[in-house]
């Protein structure tokens, strides 16, 4: 039997989104696995080194108010994360800017701030996000406006606010049903900190070694990271004092979670007291762990070490080569045969873009934004938490640091084109609290893949054509099911013994699954 899949980009209505029937289900685990390459480079933040002596700018004194919200609830695959560059998402006040932003530097504070995230609280609302990640909010060191030079882990860099604008922010966060994770960072300190010429800590480094060989185990833990310089966790002085700083942000502000930063870099010892003490006294409080390689069992043994999410850069490498103009979706699938490698693999970080990898539409030469969406689908749907990186919703583009770090234009969430996917992204948030929780991969090729994913007893068909032609597939199916097209209303059935599809090029079809 041969029948034709509705030829149809996908159009979005609101109206029949609207009309789904809303679900919150119980977690089903998902099955399904993945290798990749690890990538080349390694966290950019610690990179772009421009190492200026300028004084750094007078810290904040915190005495405001106390955090009226708690934890709340867990972070889980229920949650989509938008992850914003602190400095490059919304000036709320330009006038106030401190003397050293600079809009026309890209490797300088451009005047971003946490009154904007505030200010925006609804935009991301608005896209179906339930939680944020903000670049870390601390005192940084000169030009680090992407937060991980810091110079004093104990404020919060006046070009973003102070702790009373961080504590606000929270508060409204919560009130709005939006979770808040700090990004965090006990690697390193800034070029040139302080710290360095203080007494007290001159046995809080580990000697200044550049980190070259990143397959040297005791290199990649103790070697200085683009030159800067690198904690020594094993000092018991070093590890109390991040522990105990860590709690202090926890108690002061009220967060659900923290992302931390190039956590290879630190020795899994570390990571098992640090995560053991917050979890002692806030036992669903998130750890993201940033764990920038490709290989799922090195990131699962950071899972080990009671860090609840990983960045998952295994199915981040088969997205990146499933979705482009030579397509291979066997990566993909590759990879996700690798995920049986973790033992919660719903709880790990998907993402197409972030500010250490080239944003996805900078990746191909051609049909970007259908490359994109069709990522996007992907991510949104395989039982996960996404990681919507700012800008993404309106096909931002930039290739490596500091391109990939525009400063975030608002108009563009207003124009009416293809480049605006925000009513893509809310129908696929829609599709994820509906579907997504546990993952069936029914067919796959070079070109295109098909899969079942479901919540309860809420079943959808997923089918993927990365080609840019049309494609016929034919396949045996052990089983047989009854479709209804998501947004429109072709039907058609899937019988058991030999199908054939016809899938148009460069499309993701939703189809319920009635029996
Ligand atoms: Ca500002
Ligand atoms: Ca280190």
């Amino acid at each position: 039997m041969t029948f034709q899949l509705g030829k149809k980009h996908f159009q979005f209505s609101l109206l029949i989104i609207f009309t789904l029937v809303l679900l919150m289900g119980c977690q089903s685990k998902n099955a399904l696995p993945s290798e990749t390459t690890p990538l080349t480079s390694e966290a950019s933040d610690e990179k772009d080194a421009t190492q200026s002596n300028e004084a750094t700018q007078a810290n904040e004194s915190t005495t405001a108010e106390s955090p009226t919200t708690e934890i709340t609830a867990r972070i889980t695959s229920d949650d989509i994360i938008y992850f914003i560059m602190v400095d490059r998402f919304a000036d709320s006040n330009p006038e106030s800017n401190l003397p050293d932003v600079n809009k026309e530097d890209m490797r300088a504070f451009q005047g971003g701030d946490l009154q904007g995230v505030i200010d925006h609280l609804d935009y991301i609302k608005s896209l179906g996000a339930t939680a944020i990640w903000l670049t870390p909010v601390m005192t940084n060191g000169p030009n680090g406006y992407h937060g991980y030079w810091i110079y004093d882990f104990e404020s919060v860099d006046p070009h973003f606010g102070d702790m009373a604008t961080l504590q606000t922010l929270v508060n409204q966060a919560h009130e709005m049903g939006i979770k808040v994770i700090l990004d965090y960072v006990v690697n390193h300190t800034g070029y040139n900190s302080p710290w360095l010429s203080d007494p007290d800590k001159a046995d809080w480094f580990h000697p200044d070694t550049p980190l070259n060989n990143f397959k040297d185990a005791n290199e990649l833990e103790t070697g200085w990271l683009a030159g800067l310089p690198d904690l020594d966790q094993s000092n018991p002085e070093v590890k109390d004092y991040f522990i105990k700083n860590a709690l202090w942000w926890i108690d002061q502000t009220g967060i659900d979670g923290f992302r931390l930063d190039t956590m290879r870099h630190v020795s899994h010892e570390f990571w098992q007291d640090f995560s053991g003490a917050i979890k002692e006294k806030y036992p669903d409080f998130f750890l993201l762990g940033e764990v920038w390689d490709g290989n799922t069992n090195t990131l699962e043994s950071y899972h080990k070490d009671g860090i609840d999410s990983l960045t998952n850069y295994s199915l981040y490498n088969g997205i990146i080569n499933a979705f482009n103009v030579k397509p291979n979706i066997l990566s993909l699938a590759n990879a996700l045969e690798k995920e049986k490698n973790f033992s919660t693999p719903t709880e790990n970080a998907l993402f197409i873009d972030n500010h250490d990898n080239a944003r996805f539409m900078s990746q191909n030469p051609k049909n970007q934004v259908e490359y994109t969406k069709l990522a996007l689908a992907f991510t949104y749907t395989y039982p996960a938490i996404p990681v919507l990186y700012y800008g993404t919703e309106i096909a931002m583009d930039g290739a490596y640091d500091p391109a990939n770090r525009a400063f975030m234009d608002f108009s563009q969430s207003e124009v009416n084109d293809e480049t605006n996917l925000i009513p893509y992204l809310q129908f696929l948030a829609q599709v994820k609290e509906n579907y997504s929780g546990s993952f069936h991969l029914i067919y796959r090729d070079q070109f295109t893949m098909i899969y079942e994913i479901s919540k309860e007893n809420k079943r959808l068909l997923v089918a993927i054509n990365a080609s840019d032609s049309e494609k016929t597939i034919s396949f045996d199916y052990s089983d047989s099911m009854s479709l209804k097209e998501l947004t429109g209303s072709e039907s058609l059935t899937l019988q058991t013994g030999s199908n054939s599809f016809t899938l148009p090029p460069l499309t993701s079809q939703f189809y319920i699954i009635t029996k």
